[in-house]
């Protein structure tokens, strides 16, 4: 049967399982859309920025294990959506950004918004395809999700020359093709690995990667630990895999976590790092565990072998899906030396000391007590979306989360993933409570996909923490420059009014005491939801005031 090329790539994405995709329209893909328009299978997103498109499909990855689609128009839609394509690569997320391009006539000729993709994704995308004959859309499109999905998940990039889009061809669509999973580790690894963790004093089992972020691999990861006594450290934005109010939770490995922690997981005599790439953040600059030797035992247990040794001297490499490992280390239970125990407390105990939210003296408002009044609110399966910036700290530091909850966020540390990302995640689980935390900075660089959030019937509950300043940066400046404010105070809109124009409900918190009632209405309208929090920048994150800052 001959059909147009862009009716053969929707059929191909709908036989790859793909439901939603999201995109900023181009008159370079305008073929897709049409195709878009008839298929059932298919439910597309307009955006209001290509980076939030490009966010969304990052978020919905991010909440599905799946891979998120964009469409984008060339030039200046794929330069708008490279943010997202950087963070799919960051953060190991699958995805697939489709480019409308210049006709294939025209290609090389520095046409009209001309980019050539191959170069400028070079660094960031697993793989850069660009389809010319159109008979060859199901096999690039198969390759593509293939590779962004295995091993290491990450972005991949198909271009699309518009006059390819209106061809005519007779190619059958091809499903997935089967995905290489590696084996489960033998039973004489599990042993050996077994016997390792029976004689250590000191153990830390580091968690992280997306494959332990699965109901299953949770499980696995809880097992583990209570199996083999083993305290359990969290990789950045990855508090939502093991419950936080655990006796063998160890905290989080994010920014700015207090010097002691670092120390005290420093003193670990075996590192088991589980599905982390062991990057910069989870190892607090490459000092936990420290590259390129480590001061103790390092087992890193992986199904990507190239992500093993890229910085470490490793003694114990085992390439195999965390998740099994884990599962399989669980039904060898082994009893633990006689120290482990005071280990245990060690690790656990500065983490429930600092877990509880306090009123603080200075009676300043900040967003420990939207974090707290949350504590007492959010649902037990509560997704919480938060962008990058100091606010988000309140929520890591205070908040206990479990294993039914969500946590999704760039841990490449991007600005304006918070609003798309919510946006998506809402729209994946309708039923569930999004939460979204969200800076002034921030707000105005995608908040405007709010509107998206109105068109599609997002109930995300955003909490903006207005502290008219790019905070984080602010608080590098004073470390650096004592007292040289520049370039950092911003000037912003009424948050609740702007939500308000937007058709979502408004909200302002000015005081401690105004944050339950708000987080209570918040949480039981029926629709989107912008809390304005007017919070101190003098508490410029949980652990620092400015005043602090500056020696006084
Ligand atoms: C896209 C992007 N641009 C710039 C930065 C650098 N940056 C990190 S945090 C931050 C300030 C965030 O400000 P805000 O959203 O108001 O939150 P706050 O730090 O005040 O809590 C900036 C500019 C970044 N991480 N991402």
């Amino acid at each position: 049967m001959s059909r147009r090329a862009a009716d053969l790539l929707v059929d191909c994405l709908a036989a790859h399982g793909i439901d939603r995709v999201f995109c900023v329209p181009g008159e370079s893909y305008l073929a897709v859309l049409d195709a878009l328009h008839d298929s059932n299978a298919i439910q597309t997103i307009v955006c209001r920025h290509e980076s939030g498109a490009g966010f969304m499909a990052v978020g919905d990855a991010k909440v599905t294990a799946r891979p998120g689609v964009v469409f984008v128009s060339r030039g200046p839609g794929a330069t708008n959506a490279s943010i997202a394509v950087h963070i799919a690569e960051q953060d190991a997320v699958p995805m697939v950004l489709f480019i409308g391009q210049v006709p294939r006539a025209e290609i090389g000729r520095k046409s009209f918004q001309e980019v050539d993709y191959g170069k400028m994704f070079s660094d960031m995308a697993k793989g850069v395809h660009v389809i010319h004959d159109a008979a060859r859309i199901p096999e690039v499109v198969a390759r593509a999700f293939k590779e962004a999905q295995t091993p290491t998940p990450g972005p991949v990039v198909v271009v699309l020359p518009e006059d390819m889009l209106e061809d005519e061809t007779n190619t059958p669509v091809i499903g997935p093709v089967a995905s290489p999973r590696t084996a489960p580790a033998s039973a004489k690894v599990i042993g050996s690995l077994a016997n390792v963790i029976a004689n250590a004093k000191r153990p830390l089992l580091m968690a992280g990667g997306m494959h332990l972020g699965t109901p299953g691999g949770r499980r696995a990861l809880l097992a583990a630990s209570e199996a083999h006594h083993l305290p359990v450290v969290l990789t950045f934005k990855r508090q939502d895999y093991f419950p936080n109010t655990h006796p063998h939770y160890a905290g989080h490995l994010g920014f700015k976590i207090p010097k002691a922690s670092v120390d005290r997981y420093a003193e670990a005599d075996l590192i088991i790092a589980v599905g982390t790439r062991l990057t910069e953040a989870t190892t607090q600059g490459y000092t936990l565990p420290e590259a390129p030797v480590p001061r103790q035992m390092l087992i890193h247990i992986h199904d990507d072998p190239s992500q093993i040794g890229r910085n470490y001297h490793t003694e114990i490499a085992v390439v195999a899906d965390p998740p099994s490992v884990l599962r399989a280390l669980a039904e060898k239970p082994t009893e633990a030396p006689p120290e482990r125990a005071a280990w245990i407390r060690k690790l656990n105990d500065p983490v429930v000391a600092a877990m509880a939210w306090k009123a603080p003296a200075d009676g300043l408002l900040d967003m420990g007590a939207i974090v707290a009044a949350l504590t007492k609110r959010a649902a037990k399966d509560a997704i919480f979306v938060m962008d990058a910036g100091n606010f988000s700290g309140w929520l890591h530091r205070h908040f206990p989360f479990s294993i039914e909850h969500l946590m999704v966020g760039a841990v490449g540390g991007a600005m304006g993933i918070g609003m798309p990302a919510a946006v998506a995640a809402a729209l994946r689980y309708p039923g569930r409570q999004v939460i979204h935390f969200l800076g002034d900075g921030g707000a105005l660089m995608t908040g405007s996909e709010l509107a998206t959030a109105v068109q599609y019937g997002a109930k995300v509950k955003t909490f903006i923490s207005n502290n008219n300043s790019y905070g984080t940066i602010r608080m590098h400046q004073e470390a650096a420059y004592k007292g040289r404010v520049h370039g950092t105070e911003l000037k912003n809109p009424d948050f609740a009014k702007w939500a308000e124009s937007f058709g979502a409900k408004g909200l302002t918190v000015r005081t401690i005491e105004e944050a339950p009632g708000a987080v209570a209405e918040a949480l039981a309208h029926d629709g989107p939801v912008v809390v304005d929090v007017i919070t101190a920048l003098e508490h410029i994150s949980p652990a620092a005031t400015i005043s602090s800052l500056r020696g006084r």
